[in-house]
């Protein structure tokens, strides 16, 4: 008999619905009609909106149960089809003359499938290729209301959001944890079209010109010969480059600083860098620099965790995202914007705004709160969303306008044009991830990958075939309409303001403003980074650079290259220290932060399942670590173990809880003994697996609570029990009690050589 016509036979027959047909739909829906395609979107009529904000139900990090969920099933129908709807009776194997013959060029199924195959990747971003990106809403609270006619600023609106997180110089698949800036780029759907604020997580940039930008990026990639190292500074070439061009030190400074290492997308600040203008309903205008405030404060990780965690978890920031939205923690920010008099010398207090170097202090220009973002849904595809989804500075609305900083003239070009070659074209604002959501009615036309079926004869203006339509609007109708603002008269020139020429009181600022503790950050960032560039004479200017920013600074660093200290050859700036640049000191929401719950099944069991139900009702997340991977205890209620000895590393965690007597399992890892006169309770404190995880736990200053019996692997571990940040008491609860408290500081930093 013939496979093929067997086969053949056999959709014959389920297409007529009386045989035997291909039994592989979805359950519940046996048979079912695929549903008919939709509509190809008509870009002159309103888009619809978003789906609504159901988080998807999956696996959850704290080991709840979980359900199927639709939307994140890959079949939206009974029957596999080809990209043309036509159903298929087999894609396991190619057409051939016979099971042992040639395969047939006419076999279109495989042609089809391979193609697509064959290109299913797009370039990557030239800059910020890995990031991670989730939904959310924000909702306004109208204070900024008096300053621009932004309707999404206006009171208590809700405009859907997207955002997408990202280092800058890794490639699409290298670690999350590595020392960079970190992209922060929002879109907001609002009502009057796409507001895009593409932001990052420090508020300087390294040039004060776009055309300086392929030089900062070339330099800082991996080097061209060897494209090593990936996602790293610490190179010659960019050492090279910002030693040279001292307009970077600014912002290699915060890179250098804990700023550079966040412990997570959560904990981060936003900034959009540039300065801005609002304009208010009656035309009147304000300069603004906006910001992101996270609601649980900003965190870092210290600098062997962050090596660590590119390790044993490259994707450790889009993990701790995904889990957190999953888990029901929904980061949040607030939106805060710094508003200046719109001056024709556009500065403040001496500060040029129009220089991207700069900040303003915010004990100078407080931050005013203007509205609330929350992250509540992650994205049901990456390539989908995260990757097609396309932000541009220049996606601006009523109410917001640009300033004359150079960097984002620039900036204002080359976000289109990218998008050209890794979207494949002009028409990416039709892809699902970048539709706005207010009615578009525009006159573009044709070009790659165009989804819209255009109706009529008269896509110009003016014209009489379309009764002159479609009409310009005016202020009072919804246009956007450019801020009439003055250009300096002048001649042609290829030359920066000399406001930009100083390139050192900034940066002096921020080191003044440091607690002790995080001036050892950074001068352990510059001396690591500096020991591992090759050129002598790189690292000597890399001190001049530091001698011109603080005479300490260089000095400690120099000490750590072996290296003299130079003198400096600019006076030092009277700066005053803006406190509210340091990151230590305040207390904090603890919410969403993870505890581990270090046990083993000869420990306190009820006393594990007592605090792992605290810490959920607290609003963190507990993740049960067990020799082995399963439950724990046996009878009707055994509990969910979500690590093991094996996979659980000290990173992952913010405080550790330790119960009992944890470790017994361990004799494959040879940590027990049979012929040992110890006990089995004292071998099991020896398991040199949760041996690491305290001594790491407590290296990194993290709380570390501890109950009944558990001396003995705090002892073993190294961890001193009268150490700061370490609690010993008699129950779980307990101890989760006191080292929530020591977590609101994020960490315990008495436990750090420098005085806080
Ligand atoms: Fe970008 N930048 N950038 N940048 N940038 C891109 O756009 C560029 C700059 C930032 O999650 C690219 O779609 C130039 C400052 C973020 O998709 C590209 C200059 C700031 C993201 C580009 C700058 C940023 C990008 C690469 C100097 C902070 C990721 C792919 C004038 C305010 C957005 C793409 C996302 C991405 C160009 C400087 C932030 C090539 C020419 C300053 C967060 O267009």
């Amino acid at each position: 008999a013939n496979p093929i016509k067997q086969a053949a036979r056999k959709v014959a027959d389920a297409l007529r619905g009386d045989g035997e047909g291909p039994q592989d739909g979805i359950p519940g829906k046996p048979g079912a009609e695929s549903p008919s395609v939709d509509e190809p979107t008509q870009p002159r009529e309103p888009l619809p909106s978003k789906p609504d904000q159901t988080g998807p139900e999956t696996v959850s990090p704290t080991g709840q149960p979980t359900g199927a969920d639709q939307a994140r099933m890959a079949q939206s129908g009974s029957y596999l089809t080809t990209a043309q709807g036509t159903r298929l009776y087999d894609t396991d194997h190619s057409l051939k003359a016979g099971p042992r013959g040639p395969v047939l060029l006419q076999d279109h199924h495989l042609r089809e499938k391979v193609m697509h195959f064959d290109h299913e990747r797009i370039p990557e971003r030239v800059v910020h290729a890995r990031g991670a990106a989730a939904h959310g809403v924000f909702q306004s609270y109208g204070t900024a209301a008096s300053v621009t006619k932004a309707a999404f600023l206006a009171e208590d609106v809700e405009t859907p959001v997207f955002v997408r997180f990202s280092t800058v110089l890794g490639s699409r698949g290298s670690a999350d944890t590595v020392r960079d800036t970190r992209g922060f780029a929002t879109k907001f759907y609002t009502s009057e079209g796409v507001f895009d604020l593409v932001g990052n997580n420090i508020p300087v940039f390294f040039i004060q010109d776009a055309i300086k930008f392929p030089d900062v990026i070339h330099a800082g990639k991996p080097q061209p010969d060897r494209e090593i190292p990936q996602a790293q500074s610490a190179h010659d070439t960019f050492w090279d480059f910002v030693t040279l061009h001292t307009e970077a030190a600014h912002h290699t400074l915060w890179n250098m600083s804990d700023r550079a290492l966040p412990r997570s997308f959560r904990m981060m600040e936003g900034f959009g860098i540039h300065t801005f203008r609002l304009v208010d309903a009656s035309g009147g205008t304000t300069l603004v620099k906006f910001h992101w405030k996270p609601k649980l404060g900003v965190h870092s990780l210290v600098w062997e965790e962050a090596q660590l965690a590119g390790g044993v978890d490259p994707d450790f920031h889009r993990r701790d995202l995904a889990d957190a939205i999953e888990a029901g923690a929904y980061p949040e920010w607030e939106l805060g914007i710094q508003t200046f008099p719109d001056t024709p010398e556009q500065t403040f207090e001496g500060i040029d705004l129009l220089d991207p170097t700069n900040i303003v202090p915010e004990e100078m220009a407080p931050v005013q709160r203007v509205g609330r973002l929350v992250l509540d849904r992650n994205p049901y595809n990456y390539f989908a969303e995260t990757e097609q989804v396309a932000f541009h500075p220049g996606h601006l609305v009523p109410g917001i306008d640009i300033t004359d900083d150079p960097l984002l003239a620039g900036r204002l070009f080359s976000y289109l044009d990218t998008q050209i070659t890794r979207l494949g074209g002009p028409n990416f604002g039709q892809i699902p991830i970048n539709r706005t959501h207010a009615p578009v009615n525009d006159m573009l036309r044709d070009s790659f990958h165009q989804t819209a079926v255009h109706r009529g004869v008269a896509p110009y203006r003016p014209n009489s075939l379309d009764g002159g339509c479609p009409f310009t609007a005016g202020a009072d109708t919804g246009a956007y309409i450019e801020a009439p603002v003055r250009v300096p008269e002048s001649k042609k020139v290829r030359e920066a303001p000399e406001s930009f020429a100083d390139h050192f009181s900034q940066p002096r600022r921020f080191w003044l403003s440091m607690s002790p503790l995080e001036r050892e950050h950074i001068i352990g960032a510059y001396t690591f980074e500096l020991s591992k560039c090759y050129e002598q004479a790189i690292r000597e200017r890399g001190l001049q650079v530091l001698a011109n920013i603080d005479p300490e600074l260089c000095a400690e660093v120099a000490a750590g290259l072996g290296l003299p200290a130079p003198a400096a050859t600019v006076p030092p700036a009277e700066v005053q220290p803006s406190p509210a640049l340091s990151q230590i000191g305040r207390t904090w929401p603890t919410e969403g932060r993870v505890i581990g719950i270090v046990a083993g099944p000869d420990g306190d069991l009820e006393g594990v399942r007592a605090v792992r139900e605290a810490v959920l009702t607290a609003g963190m997340v507990p993740l049960v670590v067990a020799p082995t991977g399963g439950t724990l205890g046996d009878g009707a209620d055994p509990l969910a173990v979500q690590r093991t000895y094996a996979n659980a590393r000290s990173v992952e965690f913010d405080a550790l809880l330790v119960a009992g007597v944890p470790g017994v399992g361990a004799d494959a890892y040879g940590a027990r003994d049979a012929k040992s006169p110890l006990p089995s309770a004292q071998q099991a404190a020896h398991d040199p697996r949760v041996g690491l995880l305290l001594s790491e736990a407590f290296r990194h200053g993290k709380a570390i609570g501890a109950w009944k019996g558990a001396e003995a692997a705090l002892q073993a571990a190294g961890v001193p029990t009268d150490a700061p940040g370490v609690v010993l008491v008699d129950s779980g609860t307990a101890a989760l009690e006191q080292i929530t408290r020591l977590l609101g500081a994020h960490r315990v930093w008495e436990r750090f050589p420098a005085e806080v």
